[in-house]
């Protein structure tokens, strides 16, 4: 076959778009010195398979307004026609989640290392959902996850590393959003609900373990910022993080 030959037939296989003439379909003629060419043009097409939602995690103190800019970010992208679903952690619909409510809501007592790893469980118990849910395309908006984990319970006293190390294994966010605001400013905001942490001391301590737990791959909003602006600037971030999973960025794991 001359080398005129040969690009024809790569032609073919590379764009389908040409038909290939019968004489160089016969077995005879197909010897192509190039395999692994071939099988690499198979992967290249095969990209929109890896195409996944994203996982997107908003953190930071009680009443730094996470849970209505979750909703408000759910509603926008719905509206943008993405596939997107909105959860929380602690989930307290599960077993595991009723403890940590009930421990939540003062009506039970737990060792800081017993209720720490409940909190962990609690997403562990969700994992595998979590990952079929980005694999099959849908962004994922969570209120707290391994972060909040961590700070709550490390400014307790307890190790950071401890703390980190039940987490390891988890989905790592594609994207974390902090939104920023003062213990104090918090503490303004209409006062706190009356939960286990909801104190303005703790909240400090708290406030410190997230600035140890922070990198530059976190996105900081100031969240004394009026509501829409705040929006704006998730809207933005959340958009190009969901296009960077769409084009097939790998899951990966914390930490
Ligand atoms: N919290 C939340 C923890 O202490 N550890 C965790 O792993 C998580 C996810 O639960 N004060 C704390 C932080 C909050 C409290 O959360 C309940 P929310 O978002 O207020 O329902
Ligand atoms: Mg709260």
């Amino acid at each position: 076959m001359t080398n005129a030959c040969y690009g024809t037939v790569f032609k073919a296989l590379s764009f389908g778009t040409v038909t290939l003439p019968r004489s160089l379909i016969s077995p005879r003629n197909l010897k192509f010195p190039f395999k692994c060419s071939i099988r690499q043009i198979h992967m290249e097409s095969n990209n929109k398979s890896d195409s996944r939602g994203a996982l997107i995690v908003l953190e930071g103190l009680d009443r730094c307004g996470k849970t209505s800019q979750c909703s408000r970010l759910l509603s926008y992208l719905e509206e943008l026609g993405h596939s997107v679903e909105s959860w929380r952690f602690p989930d307290r619909s599960t077993g595991v989640g009723q403890m940590i409510s009930s421990y939540l809501t003062q009506k039970s007592q737990l060792d800081d290392h017993a209720i720490h790893l409940l909190f962990s469980a609690n997403r562990w118990e969700k994992r595998s959902l979590m990952e079929s849910k980005l694999r099959s395309n849908t962004t994922l908006i969570v209120d707290r996850y391994s972060f909040s984990g961590v700070a709550f319970s490390s400014a307790k006293g307890l190790d950071l590393d401890w703390c980190k190390a039940p987490e390891a294994g988890l989905l790592a966010p594609d994207l974390v959003v902090y939104l920023d605001i003062s213990p104090e400013k918090a503490a303004e905001r209409g006062g706190y609900g009356g939960e286990r942490y909801e104190q303005l001391e703790f909240q400090k301590k708290v406030a410190l373990s997230y600035q140890m737990l922070r990198d530059d791959t976190w996105k900081v909003i100031d969240a004394t910022l009026p509501v829409e602006d705040v929006e704006k600037q998730l809207r933005q971030t959340v958009l190009e993080c969901i296009q960077i999973c769409e084009k097939g960025k790998p899951i990966s794991e914390l930490w």
